[in-house]
């Protein structure tokens, strides 16, 4: 980007061997200390990352389409934020806000009130993680209806503690032999254009889902309904136009709270400040982490004056939440994204990859093995399918998305993979990427799909 002054070249160099022997040395001594329960998809170790690459400790050189899933939108080290953590620590690293509290915290907060959707009076709290804040949001919701009942849908993810893994609808890796889970979940069915049975519209698809609430567990009981405006590791799926205004419109009127999950999708990633905008959706909470802070561990939720102000002082917190290195952090990455216009570079992303897969598409004749492209602004997924099957049967094909993303790394491009079938291809690329290092890295998934196809 012409704007953005890079640290490293950013070029994609990888030998012919790696992992290199350094990444093999630091895998041995993972192995004989690091837990076998936390996987990661790229063999090597990481020295620096900067822009849209990351640098191995080998000197290999990636292209980032993954942003440290949907985090480093801003890049890995934005020298604002590198900046703003400096000059941040220097000074105190933490005291803890419910102990004696700092600006940091209220002007993230008054950001927030700011760039969310809706110009109600809203309040903010900060927390750690995603899961973190969609606990907290459930918390919230639970209180101020005095009611149980939370609703999820398919396919959704939202996170790995006990309530949030309750919540996320994924079996294997996330849940299995974790349980017993948190009780009053119930999971309704998703909006999935790509998978409907027939050509449901949007709002038929909602009303779907709120019969089977009503029948199922009466609206009365429900204190929320949690929806990730696109899913995420469910698969990138954007539902039909409608679905989600109608949910968020019958919720509102049963008393319900509407809670949207931006982990993923919030901050520029989109194209717009939050993908709930896309549809005029004004939620009543909104979880918000990942892209929030450059990196730095920080997340939020932001909602209805009247919901948050129900709960009792002292009803909300935890020792690190809103960490003033965090907060620091995040002003400065927000600042970024408004300086460098993130959401129209998100959409300059979505065009040219849509262009490039478009073609691809076309030319694999009826999608070939590419069942459906989809997502909005820098958050873009294929669904990959059996040969032949992409407008019919549509059976996933997980092989060959392992193959492609292993295809890709072996050109030393970093790509994530999703999906309830473990079919989707995901592009998750830092925003400041340049157009030049995206090309190239599209040059190379587009030649692994076709390799596959
Ligand atoms: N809500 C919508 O996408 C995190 C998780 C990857 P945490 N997604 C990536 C993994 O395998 O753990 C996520 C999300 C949505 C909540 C979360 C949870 O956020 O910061 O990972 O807790």
């Amino acid at each position: 980007m012409a704007d953005i002054q890079y640290r490293l070249e950013q070029v994609r160099r990888v030998s012919g061997e790696f992992p290199g022997p350094k990444s093999v040395e630091l895998a041995e001594r993972r192995k004989a200390v690091v837990a076998g329960g936390v996987a990661s998809s790229v063999p090597v170790y990481v020295a620096d990352a900067d822009g849209g690459v990351i640098v191995d400790v080998d000197g290999n050189s990636f292209i980032d389409l993954g942003s440290g899933i949907a985090v480093t939108s801003v890049g890995a080290s934005d020298p604002a934020v590198v900046g703003a953590v400096q000059e941040q620590v220097e000074h105190f690293t933490h005291t803890c806000f419910m102990v004696t509290p700092y600006e940091g915290y209220i002007a993230v907060a008054e950001e927030l009130a700011k760039l969310t959707p809706g110009d109600h009076e809203k309040r903010s709290v900060l927390f750690n993680s995603g899961a973190e804040a969609v606990e907290n949001a459930v918390k919230v919701a639970r209180l101020a209806t005095g009611r149980d009942a939370i609703v999820a849908f398919d396919h959704a993810y939202h996170g790995r503690t006990n309530l949030t893994m309750a919540l996320t609808a994924k079996a294997m890796p996330y849940k299995t032999n974790f349980g017993p889970f948190a009780p009053e979940i119930y999971r309704v069915p998703m909006s999935y254009p790509y998978r409907e049975e027939s050509d449901i519209k949007g709002e038929e698809a909602a009303q779907r889902a709120i019969t089977m609430i009503e029948k199922q567990i009466g609206a009365d009981s429900v204190a929320a309904l949690l929806i990730e405006p696109i899913q995420g590791e469910g698969g990138f799926i954007v539902p039909a136009e409608g679905f989600l205004p109608t949910l968020a419109a019958w919720a509102k009127d049963k008393g319900i709270v509407f809670i949207a999950d931006e982990v993923q999708s919030g901050f520029c990633r989109t194209g717009a400040w939050f993908a709930s905008q896309h549809e005029g959706v004004v939620p009543d909470i909104i979880t918000m982490a990942k892209g929030i802070a450059g990196g730095l561990p920080l997340s939020a939720i932001t909602g209805r004056a009247d919901l948050l102000d129900a709960v009792h002082p002292g009803g909300l917190g935890g020792t690190y939440g809103g960490n003033p290195v965090a907060c620091a952090a995040a002003l400065a990455a927000i600042g970024s994204m408004r300086e460098h216009d993130l959401n129209a570079r998100a959409q300059h992303i979505e065009h040219l990859v849509k262009r490039r897969l478009e073609a691809l598409i076309t030319d694999l004749g009826d999608g070939g093995i590419v069942g459906d492209l989809r997502g909005r602004g820098a958050m873009l997924a294929v669904e990959l399918v059996r040969p032949g099957t992409a407008r019919t049967t549509k059976e996933p094909n997980p092989e060959a998305t392992k193959a492609i993303a292993a295809a890709c790394l072996e050109a030393g491009v970093i790509i994530l993979t999703c999906g309830t079938y473990g079919n989707v291809v995901r592009l998750l690329p830092p925003l400041v990427i340049s157009d030049e290092l995206l090309e190239d890295g599209l040059d190379v998934l587009v030649g692994a799909i076709r390799a596959h196809a």
